[in-house]
């Protein structure tokens, strides 16, 4: 696992803990914002607000992708953690087998350097709870 260059840790949070934020996290105004995908009007499964997402189901899911935005200070690690639903991460790369991690309830994972890595949550459709995450990224204040 750690050429994929994550550390996943279970139970970063009790049980008890992960339910309670959970609790807490899903009054917060999380929205679901119409984003256009290639010029197309398109409303995300997924609700967000400033310092995370919310998975209404297993229906939502994210595209492979890089957190590669040139805002991001790409030396820190991004942290991500996850409370309700358990759903899966994938992390592909090219000429390597993708390897599946399950992301569960009160789980923190972190991302290292992560340039050559994709990262992507598949739809899971017989997830049938939400789920909440936070993720956690240093973002430079302006770019010199
Ligand atoms: O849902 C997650 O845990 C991670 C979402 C994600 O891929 C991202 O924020 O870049």
């Amino acid at each position: 696992m750690s050429s994929t260059n994550i550390t996943y840790i279970s139970n970063f949070y009790s049980q008890e803990e992960s339910i309670e934020m959970f609790t807490k996290l899903s009054k917060c105004p999380f929205k679901q914002p119409i984003i256009k995908v290639r010029g197309k009007p398109y409303r995300p499964l997924r609700k967000s607000c400033s310092y995370g997402d919310m998975d209404l189901d297993g229906h939502a899911k994210i595209g492979a992708h890089k957190d590669d935005e040139p805002t991001l200070d790409q030396t820190v690690d991004i942290a991500t953690l996850s409370f309700g639903a358990c759903r899966d991460m994938i992390f592909s790369k090219k000429g390597c087998k993708s390897v599946r991690k399950a992301l569960e309830a009160g789980s923190i994972l972190l991302m290292h350097d992560q340039k050559e890595w994709t990262h992507a949550i598949p739809p899971q459709p017989c997830v049938k709870e939400p789920r909440i995450c936070l993720t956690f990224r240093r973002v430079w204040s302006s770019l010199q």
